[in-house]
């Protein structure tokens, strides 16, 4: 289906139908190891192909400002039923475009300009809407960062809660983009309560772990939870806020219409087939080869020779210094592009680099494991990394073969 697809397209747009070509060609061909990717089903790539997207809808099912909404207020109460149901919260917000718009709506919901936030560091795995002053989260609101621990480069709760006393916030953001560790949203909870901070919790990365009940869940501590619905969740490009009944009101009014206008119900129909998806009890087999997948490459990555931030992972990712071959994260992200494998050079803690060009890089299993593949595979993918890292010129060609071998054993979209 996905084929002839394309086929069309290329027939009615040969420009754009090429381009597209050429990215799917790209997907198939490369091992994809950027942690906050994946492959989409079918199901879930065709919802957002559909007639939805005609449909201007803006409001909330039962109460739009347009005519003709029942169909998609019918999609748009599935998707919201099926995101509370998989995450046991009180109410779903199924309408954010992206999780920045997301967090931006907590933080419109709950602050004025000027209101004090505590989040953690980007440099240290937050994330931009979490506070960078280059974000409307740290220019508009007064940002306070938090940092890891610089021994064991994991949180430091004692720290955090001390930090917060000294200058009690009115939200806590809890949650990462490059953190290879459970997060203790009890903890982060007891430190809200103590302050009188709302606590916001950005799940997306772990999302899918969460749905599956392997990492601890956020939403019986934070009065809000934000996603992505495209990374461990599997869905489509997109964003979803989880709150207690009491901040519903609030919630649904800082997303429409406070930061944005009508609502994408063709993605919303994609949100609700991928919650579908991982309501069933495949999914939670496949987050558990997920975890399974990035112990095995962790281990292999370590034996390979690479240092590993907080010597593991608990999680879907892992953020190796690459600082033992002599060179940057730019430099093995730039040669492992050639090779066909895809990852993101990242600042590791108190990175002496710039950002853009990083001591690190993250790499992430949900897509491998999407796409098939067994901890035995992993010790193949660390030995690629390596070989890159270590004598990239002269191996480039072997690396590019096992890549190819290793993918045509693992066909996508076929
Ligand atoms: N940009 C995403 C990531 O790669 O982690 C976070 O939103």
């Amino acid at each position: 289906m996905i084929k002839q697809t394309m086929d069309l397209i290329e027939k009615l747009d040969p420009e754009v139908g090429a381009g597209i070509r050429k990215e799917y060609e790209r997907q198939t061909r490369n091992i994809e190891l950027i942690a906050s990717e994946n492959f989409v089903s079918e199901a879930v790539m065709f919802a957002m192909g559909t007639c939805l997207t005609n449909k201007y809808a803006e409001g909330y099912p039962g109460k739009r400002y347009y005519g003709g909404c029942q169909c998609v207020d019918e999609v748009e109460e599935i998707a919201r039923r099926r995101a509370c149901e998989l995450f046991s919260a009180d109410h779903a917000n199924v309408q954010p475009h992206s999780g920045a718009n997301a967090n931006l709506a907590v933080f419109y919901a709950f602050l004025q300009p000027g209101d004090t936030v505590l989040g953690l560091n980007l440099a240290h795995g937050g994330h931009l809407s979490h506070g960078s002053p280059v974000n409307i989260s740290g220019s508009y609101f007064h940002v306070v960062p938090y940092s890891l621990n610089d021994e064991t480069e994991r949180l430091d709760y004692d720290e955090i809660r001390r930090v917060a006393k000294e200058i009690k916030p009115k939200l806590i953001v809890a949650g990462a983009s490059a953190y290879p560790r459970e997060i203790r949203f009890d903890i982060f909870a007891d430190i809200a309560k103590e302050v009188g901070a709302i606590l916001m919790v950005d799940m997306a990365h772990i999302a899918g772990l969460v749905a599956a009940g392997l990492h601890m869940s956020p939403v019986p501590y934070a009065d809000v939870v934000t996603t992505t619905t495209h990374k461990t969740l599997r869905g489509p490009r997109g964003g979803l806020i989880l709150c207690k009944e009491e901040h519903a009101k609030a919630i649904d009014k800082a997303i429409f219409p406070g930061i944005q206008g009508g609502p994408l119900e063709h993605i919303i129909a994609a949100k609700a087939v991928c919650f579908g998806e991982a309501l069933k009890p495949e999914f939670k087999e496949y987050q558990k080869q997920i975890i399974k997948n990035a112990k095995a490459l962790s281990d292999a990555l370590i034996n390979e020779g690479f240092r590993l931030i907080t010597g593991g992972t608990d999680n879907h990712l892992m953020l190796a210094d690459v600082r033992p071959f002599g060179i940057t994260g730019k430099v093995l992200q730039n040669r492992l592009d050639e090779v066909y494998i895809t990852l993101n050079k990242n600042a590791i803690p108190n990175d002496p680099e710039k950002p853009f060009v990083t001591s690190g890089v993250r790499i992430g299993t949900p897509s491998v494991t999407t796409r098939g593949m067994k901890e035995e595979d992993m010790g193949k993918i660390a030995h690629f990394i390596k070989l890159a890292a270590s004598d990239f010129e002269a191996q480039a060609d072997n690396i590019r073969a096992g890549v190819n071998e290793l993918c045509a054993k693992y066909p996508l979209y076929e």
